[in-house]
């Protein structure tokens, strides 16, 4: 198929080949699992990066992309991460002995999709595409099971935040769920889950589902400004840090509310990045190496706060 670059939002199936190619051959690092399938039944792929360091559990980081069909430049940045940490190993293997590195850079491949066909208002599709006569599409990020259904949800098949029929009703929020459910009863140290959306440049941490806060709410916090502070230098590009519902509104049954409510997550949270609605979610490719090289530098940066702490 066609080459990988980040010049250009790319077509699943460039993104799949591209993922296969970096970890065949750099299978010393890296390995590529199908986690499940679409309702459309196109493979979700999830790809571990790291190196093994002896009688060291590494503290391990999940992150999903595109869940959100119209977010484009959240697939170019997932990629872009596993292009650096692959393909440019020498210059990083500091943060491949770090942690472990589980990157879904589409988490709605049938939405994603369908946004790049000709039907018409297709552009801006947000939601999975489950099929129904009247409304298709199931909010992949009001599925999750915890408080699923409460604030800033709809049971209405036709808005763009309907919960679904139950939680966990759709093949792609499932196979999160049991992915990481089986990592962890294998052994793997889940600490930060990454959830990479647009546009707003926010660091948004739990809950979502309510006004309170967690009671580590202030290590989120700092979680984040370790990452925001690395990430400003780059270009002078601004981020606020806080909660869904303190800096947007509340939103239930998101995957970050469930990576915390779980349990396998002490630091969750929904990373907005570019732009703040000039573009919003058409966001110029020429903008998509600028958003990745300071959202890389955040990563980086989380890294070695995950290794020290
Ligand atoms: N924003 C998020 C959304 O799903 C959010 C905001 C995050 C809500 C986490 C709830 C939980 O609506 C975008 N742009 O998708
Ligand atoms: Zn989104």
């Amino acid at each position: 198929g066609p080459d990988m670059d980040w010049d250009n939002y790319q077509r699943y199936e460039t993104i799949l080949n591209f993922v296969d190619q970096s970890a065949l051959s750099h299978s010393e690092i890296a390995s590529v699992e199908e986690i499940g399938r679409t309702i459309e039944n196109r493979p979700m792929i999830v790809i571990k990066i790291g190196t093994p360091v002896a009688n060291k559990t590494k503290p391990a980081i999940f992150m999903d992309g595109g869940i959100h069909a119209r977010e484009w430049i959240s697939p170019a940045l997932t990629t872009y991460f596993i292009n650096q940490l692959v393909n440019n190993f020498t210059s990083y293997d500091d943060m491949l002995s770090q942690v472990d590195i589980y990157i879904l850079p589409v988490a709605n491949p049938d939405g994603y999709e369908y946004t790049h066909s000709n039907a018409s208002g297709a552009r801006m599709w947000r939601k999975n595409r489950r099929p129904d006569v009247s409304c298709p599409g199931v909010d992949l990020n009001r599925n999750f099971g915890y408080v699923w259904g409460g604030p800033g949800t709809s049971p209405n098949k036709c808005s763009e935040i309907y919960k679904g029929t139950q939680a966990f009703s759709e093949p792609e929020s499932t196979a999160i769920r049991n992915f990481i459910q089986r990592k962890s009863i294998e052994g793997v140290n889940w600490r930060a889950y990454f959830a990479i959306h647009s546009y707003a440049q926010m660091w948004l941490v739990p809950w979502g589902w309510t006004y309170d806060f967690p009671q580590d709410y202030e290590d989120l916090v700092r979680f984040g400004n370790a990452g925001v502070a690395a990430l400003t230098p780059v270009h002078g590009t601004r981020y606020d840090v806080g909660s869904v519902t303190e800096l947007l509104s509340p939103g239930a049954g998101g995957s970050d509310d469930w990576a915390k409510g779980s349990g396998f997550f002490k630091y969750s949270q929904t990373v907005e990045v570019r732009d703040t609605g000039e573009y919003g979610f058409i966001l110029p490719p020429s903008q998509i190496k600028d958003c990745a090289l300071e959202t890389w530098e955040a990563i980086r940066a989380i890294a070695k706060f995950l290794d020290e702490e």
